[in-house]
């Protein structure tokens, strides 16, 4: 089933809604605020939407309500089954401290064509390739990039490989520097990390690491519409991570997926800035109106684009 080209509008419309929300909180050292402020308007604006939503990838779950929660029933109930993912404010830090990246985030797809996953970590990898068995989660990192040099007809010194920059990643840096690849570190935000791959003006060639689950569906969505390719397999770590994966139908907890089995079928994606970083520039305000931009795409139709948009507040 497609999506009809209508909820392109409305999603941008939520989403941009979301970031002008979370804008005002930008530096204020809030991030709870910042994340509320978004969360409040997605589902507002969400509720307006002829639809029968149910947000699949979320914010917590029912008893950390009022965010949109796993399972949450969203929409006006008038239209067609769908599956939201949404990270109102991702990068909560940057929004909080004032810095680049700060996105809204929010993809939806017909129903049962998200996966439904728990908040865990993922272990994820992405890059703008066509086939399988270029990168691959389970290679090593050197024939990872061995393939992806011969691949990109670049040698690995003219490679850059992005990573969340955290401890857990130690061994991995230290070995991409070993085999003289460029290292692009991010502090936050991995969903923007996954989509630089999608464009050669980011020159970044591959994106790896752990980080979130949640984000690592999201960016999956984008990344389908680009061709792209993305792996991504969840950590579950603590017993209750694992019978929550298990009530969600999960049954096999080291299992690696790839993109259409984690995103199968139409999807539409849109990411909006609410401070200026890699993909999209922050909410401008003026006077009564706002100027947001938007990285949207859309499956089935093809479209993949910066929406720039003036609306009133
Ligand atoms: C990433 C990043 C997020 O969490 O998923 C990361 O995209 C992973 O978690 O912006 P840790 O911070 O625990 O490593 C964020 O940084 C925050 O949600």
């Amino acid at each position: 089933m497609i999506l009809d080209k209508k909820f392109e509008k409305e999603i941008l419309n939520v989403s941009c809604r979301a970031a002008l929300s979370s804008f005002y909180f930008i530096g204020k050292k809030d991030k709870i605020a910042a994340d509320k402020a978004a969360v409040d308007t997605m589902r507002s604006e969400l509720n307006k939407i002829d639809m029968k939503g149910k947000i699949v990838i979320g914010e917590g779950e029912l008893d950390e309500a009022p965010m949109l929660y796993i399972g949450e029933e969203v929409g006006n109930n008038n239209g067609p089954e769908l599956d939201i993912a949404v990270d109102p404010l991702e990068g909560t830090n940057f929004a909080a401290n004032n810095l680049p990246g700060a996105l809204s985030v929010i993809a939806i797809s017909t129903k049962s064509n998200l996966f439904n996953a728990p908040e865990t970590y993922m272990n994820k990898i992405s890059a703008n390739v066509k086939e399988n068995n270029v990168v691959d989660l389970d290679f090593s990192l050197a024939k990872n990039i061995d393939n992806l040099s011969q691949y990109l007809n670049k040698k690995p010194s003219e490679l850059t490989a992005c990573i969340l920059e955290r401890p857990r990643h130690k061994k991995i840096i230290e070995e991409l520097r070993n085999l003289k690849v460029k290292i692009k570190l991010i502090s936050d935000g991995d969903i923007s990390g996954a989509l630089l791959v999608t464009d050669k003006k980011y020159n970044v060639d591959l994106f790896l690491g752990i980080g979130g689950g949640p984000e690592g569906v999201l960016a999956a969505s984008a990344l389908d519409a680009y061709d792209c390719f993305f792996q991504g397999r969840f950590i579950f770590e603590t017993k209750k991570d694992k019978l929550r994966a298990n009530e969600m139908g999960i049954e096999d907890f080291h299992r690696k997926y790839n993109l259409n089995e984690i995103i199968s079928g139409d999807s539409i994606f849109c990411a909006t800035g609410i401070t200026s970083g890699d993909l999209v520039t922050g909410i401008e305000i003026d006077n009564t109106e706002f100027i947001s931009e938007t990285l949207i795409t859309h499956k089935s139709t093809g479209l993949k684009k910066v929406i720039r948009i003036r609306q009133k507040i």
